[in-house]
């Protein structure tokens, strides 16, 4: 049985960020559009007036301050509140290869690797942006890559998942390396007309690359363990997909959207998560006390808060529990690998960490790693 290892990251950004003032803006004045054009309705009750947000409820309900977006315009039209992409030619690379590619090279040139040194690319994401052929086969031959590629998807968990499973393929010999890229365009399936979760997502791509631990060299980090856990909850849901037009009346239903009960996902996940990571150092032989660091998916800082003081018995020290989603908002899968991109390079030989995703499923994993 080998053993593996990541030996590089990278994260793309894109150009345009928008604020929680910038946003809350153009959501007022859309709720203002839909008021006057609705007036009658609303003072029959047959609709509900639609209320102002605010810059403040979101960031004391969420620590987010700014987004990344792919188009800033589309989504801060009033009349819109929608991005607006153009639609590419099957020639071209579509968005999400694009993305992860950028993202891709980064982690390969952090490795010191080339295409000849990689046998598989996952991408794993909370969507896709087409059914087949899979955008991970499209990124391995952006990449001129030789191997094999697929697409998987566990929504917010999806780079863990992708993690474990090049992981066990390393150990068992089936190939030496794997990238796993999660590109995340989380603006387009966002409601951005729904006060409730408006300033909820941002747009990004990251990728890890993973390596059989051999002759390895430079600063990289072991792969000690993975575990992965799913409980199924309707609780964030998006019924957007292929039997769309098969039923009437799809377009405008606020289904085909990302939905969630947020206060239930606060509430029933957070146990969840720290149950899991507890179980798992358990698992490891470790004590909480031997975590150097905690690279959590970034959907709210509150959560984080908790899940960090939950697990360590105590409040995390700064830099202990890194948070990017004051700048990044929620990126989905991407969110931890972010985190661990960004808040590792510090990190000495023997120090140990934990990458914990949790979402839509309800799923979570865990990847425990230490400094090479
Ligand atoms: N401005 C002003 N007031 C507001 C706003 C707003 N924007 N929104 C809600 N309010 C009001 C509400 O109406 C409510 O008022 P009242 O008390 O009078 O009824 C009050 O503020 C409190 O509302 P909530 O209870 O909804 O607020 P919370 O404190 O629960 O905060 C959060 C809302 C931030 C959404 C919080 O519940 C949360 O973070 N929950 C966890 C969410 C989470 O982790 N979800 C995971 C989803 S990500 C995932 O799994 C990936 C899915 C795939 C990706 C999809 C990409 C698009």
């Amino acid at each position: 049985m080998y053993s593996a290892a990541i030996t590089g990251s990278g994260v793309f950004t894109p150009e345009h960020s928008i604020t929680n003032d910038e946003l809350v803006v153009a959501f007022n004045a859309h709720a203002d559009l839909f008021n006057t054009k609705n007036a009658d309705a609303i003072a029959a009750g047959t609709i509900a007036a639609k209320p102002h947000s605010s810059s403040e409820f979101i960031f004391a309900a969420s620590g987010i301050e700014r987004r990344y977006v792919f188009d800033k315009a589309g989504i801060l039209d009033p009349a819109r509140l929608f991005p607006k992409m153009p639609d590419r030619d099957d020639s071209e690379p579509s968005l999400m290869a694009e993305m992860a590619v950028d993202a891709a090279l980064q982690a390969m040139a952090q490795a010191g690797k080339s295409a000849d040194d990689i046998d598989a690319v996952i991408c794993a994401a909370s969507n896709h942006e087409r059914a087949y052929p899979a955008i991970a086969v499209e990124i391995q031959n952006l990449l001129e890559i030789d191997g094999f590629a697929f697409d998987m998807n566990v929504a917010c968990s999806s780079a863990t998942f992708g993690i474990q499973m090049a992981t066990d393929m390393i150990k068992s010999g089936s190939i030496t390396s794997a990238l796993v890229v999660c590109p995340e365009i989380c603006s387009a399936h966002l409601e951005w007309r729904d006060r409730d979760c408006h300033f909820i997502f941002g747009d990004v791509a990251t990728a890890v690359l993973i390596e059989r631990d051999e002759d390895l060299q430079g600063a990289y980090f072991k792969i000690k363990s993975t575990k992965l856990a799913t409980q199924f909850s309707n609780n964030i849901r998006n019924n957007n997909g292929f039997l769309r037009r098969t039923r009437d009346q799809m377009d405008d239903r606020r289904d085909m959207q990302f939905m969630q009960n947020g206060r239930k996902v606060f509430k029933e996940v957070l146990p969840l998560v720290s149950k899991h990571i507890a179980e798992h150092l358990d698992k490891e032989g470790l004590q909480a006390a031997d975590l150097k660091r905690l690279w959590l998916h970034q959907a709210n800082k509150a959560m984080n808060d908790y899940i960090g003081k939950k697990v360590l018995g105590r409040d995390p020290q700064a830099g202990e529990q890194p948070n990017i989603l004051q700048d990044y908002a929620n990126t989905s899968s991407a969110g931890s690998i972010i985190a661990f991109a960004k808040y590792s390079s510090d990190m000495v030989k023997g120090d140990v960490g934990i990458i914990c995703s949790f979402g839509a499923g309800y799923s979570v994993g865990s990847v425990i790693l230490e400094r090479a």
